[in-house]
């Protein structure tokens, strides 16, 4: 593992601060020319050709040890350094396990050094300043880090971060990515539109919150969704998957959100959960999803992308 990446123990604030501050400005930089190598950037919405070589992860929480796993798995200096390939995070970087900080350096350290090779969503844990949840321990994280002095100016900076992550990204033809779930009151073309004519990075409150919050579920009254039992969000149904699968010309929805053993299915195949971390949910495992270009071309619903489901256990032997 390179330097930098190793020796988190001894960041010190301005690295940190510094780093944010690069990813920042790449990310303002991104959505004003609307274009990354292989693909085109429209605000929150990046739509991308199929990548020669695809990673995605999910669901992080702080845990360190997980993330770094994957990158020696997919030996991360070689993989990145070519920019047709891509590593796409799904958010939920941080709260729940003890390193969010290590976590947050090590995606924005990454997206500065690889700027066309890395994406890096936005999870509902990056949207505590719209939707408040007792469980966002990062600010207490950043002062047992960094001490009470620079916790406020830290805190800003992250909420800027934050609000300029991807909300969905495409793999033409072939892939929807969204941390939570499909928004059920608006449709796909619709959001493309208030996307398209979004003058800042906001987009209604209402679809944000769909969109990071959101689970897929069986809907047993024959509606197209029910309420969720988290404090935000809703439960969709396959007809919104379907919906949205349709106008989108993709064929599978990749989502994060729920801890399960690495991944799990629903909808008829077309919705597949992956999840990334172990330290926060020692009942559950980790993966993420490596596959290539030839590979992904025969993908046709989520059953077919489980053989390139890596589990993390695997990795951990192989190293
Ligand atoms: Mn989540």
């Amino acid at each position: 593992m390179n330097n930098n990446l190793q020796k988190l123990d001894f960041l010190n604030v301005y690295e940190f601060i510094e780093v944010i501050d690069s990813v920042i400005n790449i990310l303002q930089k991104e959505r004003i020319t609307g274009h990354i190598v292989g693909g085109k950037i429209n605000s929150g919405l990046i739509e991308l050709d199929i990548p020669k070589n695809l990673v995605i992860v999910g669901d992080l929480h702080g845990d360190l040890r997980s993330l770094q796993h994957i990158l020696k798995e997919i030996d991360y200096e070689n993989f990145l350094s070519n920019h047709n390939n891509k590593l796409i995070f799904l958010g939920d970087y941080v709260d729940r396990g003890n390193h969010s900080i290590g976590v947050l350096y090590t995606v924005c350290y990454l997206k500065r050094k690889y700027p066309n090779s890395v994406i890096l969503m936005r999870g509902n844990h990056e949207a505590h300043m719209e939707f408040p949840f007792s469980s966002h321990d990062l600010p207490l994280k950043i002062i047992e880090y960094f001490g009470d002095n620079y916790e406020k100016a830290i805190h800003s900076k992250i909420s800027t971060l934050f609000q300029s992550l991807y909300l969905v990204t495409i793999i033409q033809n072939k892939l929807l990515l969204v941390h939570g779930g499909l928004p059920t009151e608006i449709e796909y073309n619709d959001f493309k539109k208030l996307i398209e004519t979004a003058q800042s990075y906001n987009i209604h409150k209402k679809t944000l919150e769909e969109l990071l919050w959101n689970d897929p579920r069986t809907i047993q009254n024959g509606d197209n969704w029910e309420k969720s039992r988290r404090m935000y969000g809703k439960h969709f149904g396959i007809n919104i998957t379907k919906k949205w699968l349709t106008m989108s010309r993709t064929e599978v929805i990749v989502r994060g959100h729920e801890p399960c053993h690495g991944f799990k299915i629903d909808h008829d195949d077309k919705v597949i959960t992956l999840f990334s971390c172990k330290e926060a949910y020692p009942k559950f495992e980790a993966a993420h999803i490596f596959i290539s270009k030839k590979q992904l071309e025969t993908i046709h619903n989520a059953v077919d992308l489980v053989p390139f489901v890596r589990k993390l256990d695997c990795c951990i032997k192989n190293i």
